[in-house]
């Protein structure tokens, strides 16, 4: 299995973000893409740049004045007098107007982004066009014939939608891949998440469609982030209805019982009959993370892997959360290794 990485991840360094009422160093760093590629290369795994991919690519699943917003925000940050993090401080809850985008920067980015623990800082937009490169590439790796690929994306993307941002996403990363997978020759694409946060990006890009269904294990929203998407009773729109399935866990999850959700989501995922899937990993489902609070342990990460890989389906794998640092290498290895020597 190859894996897509490139160094420009280091160009989004977000510095803080509002945590518990309180600034606090960002959990997304740089360091957690380091410490992945140190274990993945000591495990022998063959590294690759990505490929550049044309806007269009992007266009797929994003709006193009949202792209443009983040591709412009740090300069019109820098051009009103600003400097270093952007962060936002209004949003258009119920009551204020949502029919106008103010010109604003602040408003603009209210408008844009759903909470204030994403920031923007000068090299975000090319962190974030690589990390999008990177899950493209692993798509089309997969759209090619291997039977395997993994994006290891940086930032991540699954809490980001058409055109909002949020959640430490910019770019949906695994939405990139799975319309890249539609686009080149597979009928059907299943996304499965297992991040702990519910992939409300994701989801809401996939919701209203039949040929992209959208399977997430994630901990309940009525305490954990993003909060107002995720419940069991969504389960898609119009043509879509019946594609998206959402399986939230309480607190304190441990293997046996994510086994058993996961078991539900094959279920769901088999009756789909995808020709390829698309995993969007998230490892801060261990015992150790730091704003998470399910308890999977490292060989746990190990029948994770052989879960997914023992399907026998084309699989690009896309790197989410995780935010226990020392532990993210062995974890994704552990999930990795099951596809190691996988031939379909
Ligand atoms: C990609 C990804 O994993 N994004 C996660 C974004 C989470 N941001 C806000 C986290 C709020 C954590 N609150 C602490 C609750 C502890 N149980
Ligand atoms: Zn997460």
């Amino acid at each position: 299995m190859r894996v897509v990485h490139t160094p420009l991840h280091e160009r989004h360094d977000g510095a803080y973000e509002l945590h518990r009422g309180a600034l606090v160093p960002s959990f997304e760093s740089p360091e957690r893409v380091h410490i992945i590629l140190q274990a993945l290369e000591q495990a022998g795994y063959g590294v690759m740049p990505p490929r550049e991919f044309p806007e269009a690519a992007l266009l797929r699943v994003h709006d193009a004045e949202f792209v443009e917003f983040l591709r412009t925000a740090h300069a019109r940050w820098r051009a009103s007098g600003r400097d270093g993090s952007m962060l936002p401080s209004g949003f258009p809850a119920r009551g204020l107007r949502r029919d106008r985008r103010p010109s604003g920067i602040n408003g603009a980015m209210g408008w844009y982004t759903f909470d204030a623990s994403t920031p923007i800082v000068a090299g975000t937009w090319e962190a974030v066009i690589a990390a999008a490169q990177c899950a493209l590439t692993a798509a089309a790796l997969v759209a090619e014939g291997e039977s395997a690929a993994y994006a290891l994306c940086r930032p991540p993307g699954h809490h980001a939608g058409r055109s909002f941002y949020g959640g430490y996403c910019y770019l949906n990363n695994a939405a990139l891949a799975a319309q890249y997978l539609r686009d080149h020759g597979c009928g059907r694409v299943a996304v499965l998440d297992v991040d702990y946060h519910h992939g409300n990006g994701t989801q809401e890009i996939f919701w209203e469609r039949d040929d992209v269904m959208f399977v997430s294990l994630h901990a309940s929203p009525e305490t954990e982030y993003p909060y107002f998407l995720g419940y069991a009773d969504e389960c898609g729109a119009g043509a879509g209805e019946g594609c998206t399935l959402n399986l939230p866990l309480p607190l304190g999850t441990r293997w046996p019982e994510y086994r058993a959700a996961l078991d539900l989501a094959f279920e769901a995922i088999d009756r789909h009959a995808p020709a390829a899937l698309v995993v969007s990993l998230g490892v801060d489902t261990f015992e150790a993370d730091p704003i998470s609070a399910f308890k999977l342990t490292t060989a746990d990460y190990r029948e994770l892997g052989a879960c997914l890989a023992a399907r026998g389906l084309p699989t690009v794998v896309v790197q989410e959360g995780g935010y226990a640092v020392a532990e993210i290498g062995a974890n994704v290895a552990g999930v990795l290794g099951a596809f190691a020597g996988r031939t379909l």
